[in-house]
C-alpha cells in the first residue's frame, strides 16, 4: 500500500465559486484518501515562498495577489501514485489546453483563474505539505473495515 502524499489546493476562485464539494468528490471517488484539509487565507509571505520557483516571471505579483485574495483549501490526499494522478486529474496548467474530463478542463477558461493547483513531484509534494501543515495536522488514519478501498 502507497502513502504517497501530495498537496492539492482550491485556489479563492474555486472556493468562491463552490467547487470545493466537486473536486473533493473527484478524489474521493477516484480512490484517494483525505487525510488533512483546512481553510487558510495565505500571506503574501507564505505564497511567494509556495511559488519562489515562479519569482522572476511577469505574472508573478498578478499569481501572489490571486492566490492572497480570498480562502484557500489546502489538502493533502494519499494513495498510490496520487502525485502523478492529482496532475493528470487537474489537467494543464492552462485551462484551455486541459481536457474535458479534467478539472480544470470542466471548470474553468483562464490561466490566471485555473482554481486548483496540485504538486508537480514528490519532492515538491513534501515541501509544500511541509509549509502548509503542521505535522500533526496531517491524519494517519484507514477505514476500520474495508481494508480493500485503496
Ligand atoms: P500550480 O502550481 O498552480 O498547480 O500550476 P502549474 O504547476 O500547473 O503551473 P505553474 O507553472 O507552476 O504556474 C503556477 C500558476 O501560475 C499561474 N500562471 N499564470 N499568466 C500566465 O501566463 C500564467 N502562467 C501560470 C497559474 O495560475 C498557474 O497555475
Amino acid at each position: 500500500m502507497s502513502t504517497e502524499q501530495t498537496f492539492i489546493a482550491i485556489k479563492p476562485d474555486g472556493v468562491q465559486r463552490g467547487l470545493v464539494g466537486p473536486i473533493i468528490s473527484r478524489f474521493e471517488s477516484r480512490g484517494y484518501k483525505l487525510v488533512a484539509i483546512k481553510l487558510m487565507t495565505a500571506s503574501k509571505e507564505h505564497l511567494e515562498n509556495h511559488y519562489s520557483d515562479l519569482a522572476g516571471k511577469p505574472f508573478f505579483p498578478g499569481l501572489i495577489a490571486y492566490m492572497g485574495s480570498g480562502p484557500i483549501c489546502a489538502m493533502v490526499w494519499e494513495g498510490r501514485e496520487v502525485v502523478k494522478m492529482g496532475r493528470a486529474m487537474l489537467g494543464a496548467t492552462n485551462p484551455l489546453a486541459s481536457a474535458p474530463g479534467t478539472i480544470r478542463g470542466d471548470y474553468c477558461i483562464d490561466v490566471g483563474r485555473n482554481i486548483c493547483h496540485g504538486s508537480d513531484s514528490v519532492d515538491a509534494a513534501k515541501k509544500e505539505i511541509a509549509l502548509w501543515f503542521k505535522p500533526e495536522e496531517v491524519q494517519s488514519w484507514k477505514p476500520a473495515q474495508f481494508d480493500w478501498v485503496y
